[in-house]
């Protein structure tokens, strides 16, 4: 079976460790988010992507979901003894590494997808991990500040701001110039069905489905989706302040209903918010209520199964 999953944060990482054991002996192609991607000290980083292959890969700080697992900040605490580096955004000494081994490749003319392959030898994440595009793409969001308008990266509003500031507009600047990675495409068309897992719709799934070329591959498949809200509030993140940018209630219901019937056919919502089943907003989506909590590898499964359940059905 070949299962496609378009991804970003931590809670789809996470969701990636369950369905990788409710289907062992699938196929697992992941399309990663870039757009969090961002040049601090003169090094790439690319969140989305390293959550995913720590997380898989068994290496990830299980606490913060994202980063390594006992991490030491040498380094940075140096950098700033340069006043060097950027203090709002932890770099430890171990994730250092990686975005050195990716930096020196892509300087030397590597695509960011020879990169992410040749990193992912060392963490055997168990899938197979592509960025969504070689092009550069990043997201920028429009704040307003003691009057003026300045549109700032995608980190420096999550992390320095906590997104507490309203985002006026969210935009993944370079997606529209943006062209698949090699094996996007194909890994859509020719899966069984594609699964968007618990992310935020806005700045994880979002800037995937605006390189040209992959929502309308998408619509072509067989979608489940795993609602990122619960009760009206995001599991993890602040995908409501994402949402509120957009104009999009922060609810189960909503999220469907944003992506739409074109491109989702089957939406799974925790048992909290079951009146999604009957929403007639949705009547042409398939939606079950589950439960969503993922509390461990078991929970995570049985929700991935859950997935693949409803797939298999509509499929059919
Ligand atoms: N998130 C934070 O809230 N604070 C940080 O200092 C931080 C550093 C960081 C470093 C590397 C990395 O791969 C991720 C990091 N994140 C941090 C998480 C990151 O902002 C988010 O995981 C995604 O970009 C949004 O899903």
């Amino acid at each position: 079976m070949r299962i496609t999953v378009l991804a970003g944060g931590v809670g789809a990482a996470r969701f990636l460790r369950g369905l990788r054991a409710a289907a062992r002996d699938a196929e697992i192609t992941v399309i990663g988010n870039t757009g969090d991607d961002i040049t601090l000290s003169g090094m790439r980083v690319c969140p989305d992507l390293d959550t995913v292959m720590y997380t898989l890969g068994g290496g990830v700080s299980e606490e913060q979901g994202w980063g390594r697992a006992a991490e030491s900040f040498t380094v940075q605490q140096e950098l700033a003894a340069y006043g060097a580096g950027t203090d709002w955004f932890a770099l430890g000494d171990k994730d250092f590494a990686t975005h050195i081994v990716r930096t020196r490749m892509l300087t030397a003319g590597s695509p960011l997808s020879a990169v992410t392959e040749t990193l992912c030898r060392r963490w055997q994440p168990g899938v197979r991990l592509l960025p969504m595009s070689d092009d550069p793409v990043e997201t920028h969001v429009l704040i307003e500040e003691n009057g003026s308008r300045r549109s700032i990266h995608f980190q420096e509003w999550w992390v320095r701001l906590h997104a507490a500031v309203p985002a006026l507009e969210i935009t993944p600047t370079g997606a529209a110039a943006a062209t698949p990675a090699p094996g996007v495409l194909d890994a859509i068309s020719t899966a069984d069905f594609v699964l968007f897992p618990p992310s935020n719709p806005v700045v994880s799934i979002g800037p995937i489905l605006a390189v040209p070329g992959i929502s309308e591959a998408v619509r072509a498949k067989t979608v489940v989706g795993i609602s990122p809200i619960i009760g009206g509030a995001p599991v993890r993140g602040m995908a409501d302040a994402c949402l509120a940018a957009i104009g999009v209630q922060t609810s189960a219901a909503a999220v469907a209903a944003h992506y739409g019937s074109e491109l989702l056919d089957g939406w799974l919502v925790d048992e909290q918010d079951k009146a999604a089943v009957d929403d007639p907003e949705l009547a042409d989506i398939a939606v079950r209520a589950v439960p969503l909590y993922m509390r461990d590898l078991p929970s995570t499964a049985e929700i991935a199964r859950a997935a693949l359940d409803l797939a298999a059905e509509l499929r059919a």
